[in-house]
């Protein structure tokens, strides 16, 4: 039992908050989609596209954090940020995997985080977060040091783990490319050179619900370069809390220069034979 008045107990509620929001955040994406949806504008690519229904979820869910915790700052995906004095930022992705929703593709998600410190994945601590699969109801939760759980709008949440140790060749990794046309080319050759030694390899282009797949055991590990901070925010504490590592190359938190989550002992095998493989090479400055 969490004692009432810490930050932890504190962080349980904003958690539940987060799922209520995320729950009616899910619900019009989901209508917004079966009216159909087009796109609204593209933004660093043609592949980087935003629909009105990004756009309108992003503000639903700005509207309601800011009535229910009007001093806290606000990290999204299509609005930027906005300040707040109680040192607290929700980092949200109104849609996480856009391009699988303009296509109708089931697997995209709402993503909302709460993390403390500066709003920088470099240095924030991660405290509570939320992924809602509105298209097929699986709900994502985690507070700091409460464990991983998978549930429905309805609850009846499940406490996840990821998966345990597996060898190199029988892991299922997941992975997603760039929108920049030669930075995603350069991936892809260190994805060939990866996939006769593994398993197999997944591209399902919704980075939260990968991270959540790493924290439930439907993948043996993650990784991908050029993630925004509100792609990975909530589902790098879901994977957490799972008890996968979620890092970035060698000491560094997860950012947009590599996220990797897989069960501990894999990771620790993944990441250097991805080196090798000639996953680091230089980002374009963005
Ligand atoms: C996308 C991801 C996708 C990843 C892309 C992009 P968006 O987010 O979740 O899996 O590969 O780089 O960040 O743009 O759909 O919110």
């Amino acid at each position: 039992m969490r004692p009432a008045g810490s930050l932890d107990s504190m962080t349980t509620e904003l958690l539940d908050l987060a799922r209520t929001i995320a729950l009616e955040a899910g619900e019009l994406a989901a209508r917004r989609r079966r009216e159909g949806v087009e796109v609204a504008a593209t933004k660093s690519t043609l592949s980087d596209v935003v629909t009105d229904a990004d756009r309108e979820v992003e503000l639903l869910i700005r509207g309601r954090l800011h009535d229910a915790r009007p001093e806290d700052a606000f990290l999204g995906e299509e609005g930027g940020a906005v300040g707040g004095p109680s040192g607290l930022t929700w980092v949200v992705d109104p849609i996480d995997g856009t391009a699988n929703y303009l296509y109708g593709i089931p697997h995209y998600a709402i993503s909302i985080a709460l993390v403390e410190g500066d709003p920088d994945p470099l240095t924030w601590r991660g405290l509570a977060g939320c992924v809602f699969n509105p298209a097929i109801g699986e709900l994502y939760t985690a507070d700091r040091g409460g464990g991983a759980f998978l549930g429905g709008s309805r609850g009846n949440d499940v406490e996840i783990r990821a998966a345990g140790p597996v060898p190199l060749e029988l892991a299922m990794i997941n992975t997603g490319f760039a929108y920049n046309a030669t930075t995603r080319g350069r991936q892809g050759e260190v994805i060939t050179r990866l996939l006769p030694m593994v398993r197999d390899i997944r591209r399902f282009g919704t980075a939260s619900l990968d991270l959540c797949m790493v924290a439930n055991g439907r993948a043996n590990a993650y990784v991908e370069r050029t993630l925004s901070p509100w792609d990975h925010a909530a589902g790098a504490i879901i994977a957490r809390e799972a008890g996968a590592v979620v890092k970035g190359f060698g000491d560094a938190a997860p950012s947009s220069d590599l996220i990797l989550a897989a069960e501990p002992m894999l990771a620790a095998r993944l990441e250097p034979l991805l080196i090798e493989l000639g996953m680091r090479f230089e980002l374009p400055s963005s």
